[in-house]
């Protein structure tokens, strides 16, 4: 199966700056970004025609359909990369979040690949196309940051690490997204954590922020449940804290982060399709985030569900460029990346 990339064009930053990298056969970094705009061939069932277009004159020239397309989704990718350039040039500068050098004084090599081409509507290739492209980055000994795409980016991406587990799989969500299937389809943004579950080099998962109406009907909080998965409720994290939570997390050799932008809280995160109050806030995610890396190593991490036309003012984009910073500096300061 060959992987396509569509690289960055010239005009364009890339994720902080970074170096691009053409090919991945000739990929050399500690942390490879990559955009995957995976879209699930079902839609998310929230009306967008709810969207106040009075309120949201940006979102009058969007129909309902261009906002859950996969122009959409490649949005994502491309809105992260530029609002990350608000934090490029002063990466080394004091980090009063990281008591001193974002990086730990470490010579921490990214490097962009772009995006990851994807053929509309061939839903089997771009899933084998995921894999393959992740499982080239993890043979050149990288560590792969996916700029999602919807949620069920992680199933193919998870299959990747077949020979690159065991792993302990973190995902920060409002939904449980345990869903066996959705319209007869397997790896959707309703069922990743499902798919994650049956692969055998999983060894468990916690799944942080459930909150609200509509993260999970009975049956799937019961099959989460079954399967060992530890549910950690938003309301649980603002009331332990987050070294409370850590001590839930199950201990592991390797962990492997997935973030949909809604488990984080509307405040740092506006532009997504379910805003949900309540959520995990900036501290609470990087937290989370400088604790597992102290533990384990972070085999990977992808951050989904960024949806730039409904963002505010690119909030959501600026933050997350900045969460994913954080967790660069995180693996920086436990000493997995960097010479
Ligand atoms: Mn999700």
């Amino acid at each position: 199966m060959e992987v396509k990339l569509e690289h960055v064009p010239a005009e364009m930053p890339t994720f902080a700056d970074a170096p691009r990298c053409e090919r991945l056969e000739d990929l050399d970094a500690d942390v490879a970004i990559i955009g995957i705009p995976y879209k699930s061939p079902y839609e998310v069932s929230v009306p967008l025609d709810s969207v106040d277009t009075a309120v949201q004159p940006a979102v009058v020239v969007q129909s309902a359909a261009t906002m859950r397309s996969a122009a959409t989704m490649r949005s994502a990718a491309v809105a992260l990369r530029k609002q990350s350039m608000v934090y490029a040039h002063s990466l080394r500068h004091y980090d009063f979040d990281f008591a001193g050098d974002l990086f730990a004084g470490r010579d921490v090599r990214i490097a962009d690949c772009g995006d990851l081409a994807l053929e509309a509507g061939k839903y089997e290739e771009q899933l084998q196309s995921i894999t393959q492209a992740i499982r080239k980055i993890l043979e050149r000994g990288a560590v792969p940051i996916v700029l999602g795409g919807d949620h069920g980016t992680p199933s193919p991406i998870l299959r990747a690490y077949q020979n690159h587990g065991p792993l302990c799989v973190v995902q920060i969500d409002a939904h449980l997204d345990f869903r066996d299937e959705r319209e007869g389809f397997k790896d959707g943004f309703s069922s990743q954590m499902r798919r994650a579950a049956e692969m055998p080099w999983v060894e468990s998962m916690a799944q942080i922020g459930l909150r609200g109406v509509g993260s999970g009907r009975q049956e799937e909080y019961e099959a989460a449940l079954e399967y060992g998965s530890v549910m950690v409720r938003a309301q649980e994290l603002h009331q332990l804290g987050v070294d409370g939570i850590l001590e839930r997390i199950p201990e592991a050799a390797k962990y492997y982060i997935t973030i949909d932008s809604d488990g984080l809280d509307p405040s740092i995160a506006p532009g997504v399709y379910y805003p949900s109050p309540g959520g995990v806030g900036y501290f609470e995610m990087t937290d989370l985030v400088k604790g597992i890396a102290r533990r384990g190593a972070i085999a990977g991490i992808d951050f989904c569900e960024v949806v730039p036309v409904l963002d505010v003012r690119d909030l959501t984009s600026i933050f997350a460029s900045r969460l994913i910073l954080n967790f660069i500096g995180s693996m920086a300061h436990s000493g997995q990346i960097g010479g």
